[in-house]
């Protein structure tokens, strides 16, 4: 029979294509109940949700708040310990993980193998900035006879709202990097993927988090992050999410009574990818695949706007329809399938009809056309479409679709000046080999990640911190040196260590 059939993860995944999986608020929640449903298949419901409703989501910010500062008094080490044990949990519970990445958000089992991985990383590495940063106290130089100390603490209870693209990984870091700076955390996965996040809360409080420390809460962002990030006793906000939905936010956030408080937030982006005539064919043609069409697009990261130097666009756009050719679209669940649904119906009626507007304009490069497997579910047929400027593009279109633009040689300003109109600013690919041109990019793109010679997407915790600017986002970056300390508050204190301890004279 078919190897990858028999393949022993593929069994596993096969078996728990069974289990009904269900999410609830933390405590119990009076909310309606609604099915998930697969965006594959809409006919399987994969679990079943309880949402919270305000009366729920009050008494978790409530419980949360009450033990906020035993979970911060606990210190660093020992808050870095339960995340370690989480990220082990996840590991051995990674099965049960993919398969919901793979039924309930639609990726495709190599993406959820990397979200799994990502989550970890997530863990583990702001396990490590609690044990840098929250053990013992930063010694400031002072005049002499004074010793001063600046200690982090939490700040108290944090809305951690995040989206369903990555229903696992950047769920995880939204509600662990608080965690680690000791802050109680209130969990709201998007609509769409509350199983997975309800897996990942369960092994949280598994490892030894108070259940009142990390909750979830399941529903709406009208009526859970409405009352959320309206709650007078939420000491701050952290969002992954459309540009849209943080413009809501902030609103919200300057309207409440209550402390003025941190708002963090990762949005949109308008991505381009520049290739000159230096660059490598085979090279942008592999990179181009991945950066647009990954995750069936589905990434803030991802490649929206190629542009290309004009002497060399035309072979370079052959060999990128060529190689869209040998896309397979379809049940993501397939360990052959690269590109599966979008997340759902909502999201397929806006791509559908931003394509028929492209098409009727004659815009249209290369298509790919849908396998009758995907009668069922929420598909877009991968596809490429030349416009005349990024100017044409109102916004951004999350989903597999790429956009091209000829650029003519010698007018690289032009072109980055062109993205940085936009206003967004995550990632810019750089296809060249040219040293100077990289420089003149690196010192002139405002985008906070640039790849050059590379894909734009999968950024590495640590390592390929990750985060924009101006709509794309607030920063700090998320996998950062500087990420975790932002959900801290700073505190001073200043002693006099002469002798008489300042008495000698009171005036002094
Ligand atoms: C997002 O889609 O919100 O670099 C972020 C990447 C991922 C982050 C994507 N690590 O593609």
């Amino acid at each position: 029979s078919d190897p990858l059939v028999r393949d022993p993860l593929m069994k596993q995944l096969a078996k728990l294509e069974a289990k009904a999986w269900t999410a609830a608020p933390t405590g119990g929640g009076s909310g309606k109940e609604v099915s998930v449903l697969s965006p594959f298949d809409t006919n399987v419901e994969v679990g079943k949700a309880i949402w919270a409703n305000e009366a729920d989501v009050d008494r978790m910010v409530r419980t949360a708040h009450a033990a906020q500062v035993a979970w911060d008094q606990l210190g660093g080490l020992a808050r870095a310990d339960c995340l370690d044990r989480t990220a082990d949990l996840f590991e051995q519970h990674r099965e049960e993980l993919f398969s919901l990445c793979i039924r309930e958000a639609g990726k495709s089992t190599i993406d959820a193998v990397l979200e799994v991985r990502e989550a970890v990383d997530f863990l583990r590495f702001y396990a490590s900035e609690a044990r840098r940063q929250f053990t013992s106290p930063l010694q400031l130089p002072g005049p002499t006879g004074e010793q001063n100390e600046l200690r982090l603490h939490g700040r108290g209870v944090f809305a951690a709202i995040s989206p369903w693209n990555f229903p696992l990984a950047i769920f995880t870091g939204l509600v662990s990097a608080p965690l680690a700076a000791g802050n109680a955390v209130i969990a709201k996965p998007a609509g769409q993927t509350p199983l997975v996040a309800s897996l990942a809360i369960k092994l949280m409080h598994q490892a030894g988090i108070p259940k009142e420390v990390v909750q979830l809460a399941p529903g709406s962002g009208s009526v859970v992050g409405g009352t959320l990030t309206a709650h007078p006793l939420i000491a701050g906000v952290v969002f992954t999410g459309s540009t849209e939905t943080a413009r809501m936010i902030n609103r919200t956030l300057a309207d409440r009574d209550g402390p003025i408080i941190p708002f963090i937030a990762e949005t949109g982006g308008q991505n381009a990818m520049i290739v000159d005539s230096s660059a490598l064919p085979e090279q942008v043609t592999r990179d181009v695949i991945s950066s647009a069409f990954q995750s069936a697009g589905q990434r803030c990261s991802a490649l929206r706007v190629l542009f290309v130097q004009d002497d060399v666009a035309d072979s370079m756009l052959e060999m990128i329809a060529g190689a869209m050719k040998a896309l397979t679209v379809g049940d993501p669940a397939d360990l052959r399938t690269d590109v599966g649904p979008v997340i759902d119906e909502g999201a397929r009626a806006a791509l559908q009809a931003h394509l028929d507007d492209l098409k009727a304009k004659g815009r249209l490069l290369a298509e790919i056309e849908l396998p009758a497997s995907t009668g069922n579910g929420h598909f877009i047929k991968p596809s490429m479409y030349e416009i005349s400027s990024l100017a044409e593009l109102d916004r951004e279109h999350f989903g597999p679709v790429l956009h091209v633009v000829r650029w003519k040689s010698g007018k690289l300003d032009k072109v980055i000046e062109a993205i940085n109109a936009t206003g967004y600013g995550l990632t810019l690919g750089l296809q060249s080999r040219i040293d100077t041109t990289r420089q003149y990019v690196e010192a002139n793109a405002r985008v906070g990640n640039l790849y050059v010679n590379r894909n734009q997407i999968g950024a590495v915790v640590e390592s390929q911190p990750f985060g924009g600017e101006g709509l794309s986002g607030t920063g700090p970056k998320a996998g950062g040196p500087h990420y975790v300390a932002r959900f801290a508050t700073e505190r001073v204190t200043c002693i006099d260590t002469t002798a008489a301890g300042g008495n000698a004279s009171l005036m002094a």
